[in-house]
């Protein structure tokens, strides 16, 4: 094997780990590469994709409400924040904070994010911080103490499965500095909704799915016909989650780090969950991570929410 073709050996090992498993997985985290952060930007534009604009909308409403969770002179910590567009709702409303930082795993997109940002909020400390949620957040030092808000919108939280999501509630809740914790999270409805949410007719969200597999081709040297595999939204009932998945039209094998991994015609990579919520479930969440839910905020119709939790 040519070493000089995988520039990206996490990627490879986390990969060659995952479709090495009876149910192929990837992790979703991966999707999020420059390209992929941009084609998920496009997701938040589509018609069938209602959380971002549900989402947005109740934070426009309620914007008044939140400031009060979050410390005068502190900080706003976002999670997973992306392009930061919906930040900027409560940016543009709260006066009496200090700093915002947000943090993403693609640290080329976040650059270019936070410099829009600075220019943008001139008043505000921004101080982009390249993180993975999963992971250690380590905030630079003058912030790391410094009482603080995190905001983690888009239900994001979703991808975790419920002992990863408790996981992370409890690391963000042992944080120093941290008053209290502002989360959107979407909500069960109507199957058919959600299925056209994760399967749009402009094939949007297949692509950004099949973005993964360009990945480990350009990162990791590896050969995937990207025409051979079908972008699929199931919806899992036991687990209250919308599954995608990458579906092989064919037998086939494709080489990757020097290993030969096959696929029966119809056997699919899992590459994302997408968890759904009742308030019921979220509350009992946040408890086993050590919160307690004071708001839960809805649109009208209760298809996205978006709550607070203190300590
Ligand atoms: C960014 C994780 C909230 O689960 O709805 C959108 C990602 N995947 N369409 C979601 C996504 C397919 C999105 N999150």
């Amino acid at each position: 094997m040519d070493k000089s073709v995988v520039d990206n050996d996490e990627l490879l090992q986390s990969a060659l780990q995952g479709l090495g498993l009876p149910q192929k997985r990837l992790d979703s985290k991966w999707f999020y590469d420059h390209r992929g952060s941009e084609l998920f930007e496009e997701i938040t534009q589509l018609p069938e994709y209602y959380p971002t604009r549900t989402e947005t909308a109740i934070l426009r409403e309620h914007v008044g409400a939140l400031a009060k969770y979050v410390p005068q002179d502190g900080a706003l910590f976002e999670l997973g924040s992306g392009a930061s567009v919906k930040t900027r709702i409560l940016l543009d409303d709260f006066d009496h904070i200090a700093a915002y930082l947000p943090s993403d795993i693609s640290a080329e997109f976040l650059g270019g994010v936070a410099r829009d940002l600075v220019r943008d909020y001139p008043d505000l400390d921004v101080v982009p911080v390249v993180a993975d949620f999963m992971g250690a957040m380590a905030l630079p030092a003058q912030y790391a103490d410094m009482p603080k808000a995190v905001f983690f919108p888009g239900s994001t939280i979703g991808n975790l499965e419920a002992e990863g999501a408790v996981e992370l509630l409890s690391r963000v809740r042992m944080m120093p500095g941290v008053r209290a914790f502002i989360l959107g999270a979407d909500l069960v409805k109507d199957t058919g909704e959600l299925i056209a949410a994760y399967d749009d007719a402009q094939g949007v969200t297949a692509a950004f799915n099949l973005n993964v597999l360009r990945r480990l081709n350009a990162e990791c040297g590896a050969d995937f016909d990207l025409t051979a595999f079908a972008h699929e939204a199931r919806w899992n009932q036991a687990h209250s989650r919308i599954e995608m998945h990458l579906v092989s039209r064919l037998e086939q094998t494709v080489v990757m780090g020097g290993e030969a991994i096959r696929f029966a015609a119809g056997e699919s990579i899992h590459t994302e969950n997408s968890h759904k919520y009742t308030q019921d479930r979220l509350a009992a969440m946040a408890a086993r991570g050590g919160w307690r839910l004071v708001e839960f905020i809805t649109d009208r119709q209760a298809r996205f929410s978006v709550s607070v939790l203190i300590p």
